[in-house]
């Protein structure tokens, strides 16, 4: 809730973009809790904020848990957040314990999970995994501003990117505790689960070229109108999208260009995001809206473009890390539950790194991404217990 009121909207939602100052003291506050429960706190060369617990082989590869603080526009309090300090006070109660572990254990907070400001995420993992491309540090935001820049206003030098990347065998496992953001535990009336896999997504942004008439002089009959193609390309989204039962469309963003409302437009531009657990299906579906949208462009006489922003491949989540999970579901008494994650996290990007796994906390009516985002504090509090024992079984060694 303290950590909430950082980047608060006037409607109670959350806005903490990467490097805003938002989110500069959201991390100074993280960095506070890290160093309370007694952590070695870093950032790498990504930003990615880091509170370090010692091992008993300080060689031995990183039991490393966490998420991310940076938000969605106007999102929620939790989404990100529950990790970081759900992770922080796995480590304050092992300190407070005494527990010692063969493994290190880092806690990381991971830059630009969602993506929000430059529409491309997981800088920071993408980051530690070796995997950012170099062409993302010149994507911009709404004001131009590249990552580059933005970076070097947050005091990191883009060349030193490298730096931040870990060697294959360095890191044990990669734990991340989210909420579910679905209702799919809701309606099991189950308070944890376990992640089976990881969607994979595309995001693609389609501009759609017409010509700007006057919207009372021009008949329908000749209009070049891009806007009207594009409410047909996005019905075309849904209905494909629908068609598989499994996979998922959304168009969140869209700019009109010039925007009068007397005005037809000249320009439009939106960005769908399409998922899948399983690739092939979602790229089947992703041909079959590429051919309807060019049909839809060759009738209405408009040029409609497209271009790759982000192509996530879905993963799975490592056996390892999924039995440690259901033993400390056990220990506690709760039901083991596997679902799989709708949602892409950090996880995604450091699975060809090390085995990853994620544990789901019950969210309330499923909603996420939105300011009514909710989870109870007995949920959150089951969570991190499952968590605790979790990491401590993948940290204890062999
Ligand atoms: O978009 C997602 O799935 C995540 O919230 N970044
Ligand atoms: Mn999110
Ligand atoms: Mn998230």
């Amino acid at each position: 809730m303290e950590l909430g009121e950082i980047g608060k909207q006037p409607g109670g939602g959350v806005t903490r973009l990467s490097f805003t100052a938002e989110e500069r003291q959201a991390k100074e506050l993280v960095a506070s809790y890290m160093r309370e429960a007694g952590l070695a706190v870093y950032e790498d060369a990504a930003g990615n904020l880091i509170g370090r617990k010692e091992g008993m082989n300080p060689d031995a590869p990183v039991m490393l848990i966490g998420s991310h603080i940076d938000s969605v526009y106007n999102g929620g309090r939790f989404d990100g957040p529950l990790g970081v300090l759900a992770g922080i006070e796995v480590v304050q109660t092992m300190n407070e314990q005494g527990v010692r572990t063969h493994h290190p254990i880092e806690v990381v907070a991971f830059t630009d999970e969602e993506g929000a400001r430059f529409r491309f995420g997981m800088i920071g993992s993408r980051a530690m995994a070796g995997t950012l491309p170099p062409e993302a540090l010149d994507y911009r935001d709404v004001e131009g501003v590249s990552v580059a820049e933005a970076l070097k206003r947050a005091g990191f030098d883009p060349d030193r990117l490298p730096q931040a990347a870990r060697k294959p065998g360095t890191i044990k496992a990669y734990v991340e505790l989210h909420i579910e953001q679905g209702r799919v535990l809701e309606e099991a009336g189950l308070p944890v689960g376990i992640v089976t896999g990881i969607a994979g997504l595309v995001w693609v942004k389609f501009t759609v070229e017409g010509k700007a008439e006057h919207a009372g002089a021009t008949p329908m009959s000749l209009r070049r109108d891009p806007m009207a193609a594009a409410a047909q390309i996005m019905a075309v989204i849904e209905e494909e999208a629908r068609r598989t039962g499994t996979t998922v469309g959304t168009v969140g963003q869209l700019h009109v260009f010039p925007g009068g409302i007397n005005v037809i437009p000249e320009r439009v531009e939106f960005v769908l995001d399409l998922r899948d657990l399983q690739a092939e299906v979602r790229d089947r579906v992703w041909g079959v809206i590429a051919e309807r949208a060019q049909a839809i462009a060759k009738e209405r006489n408009v040029r409609v473009t497209t271009e790759l922003l982000q192509d996530m491949p879905p993963v799975l989540c490592s056996d390892e890390v999924k039995h440690a999970a259901e033993a400390a579901c056990r220990k506690l008494g709760y039901p083991p539950f596997w679902l799989p994650s709708g949602a892409a996290h950090d996880g995604v990007q450091l699975a060809p790194l090390c085995p990853i796994g994620m544990i789901f906390v019950r969210s309330q009516d499923g909603v996420s991404h939105n300011p009514a985002e909710w989870s109870t504090k007995e949920d959150c509090a089951a969570g991190a217990s499952v968590l605790y024992h979790t990491v401590q079984q993948l940290a204890r060694g062999e």
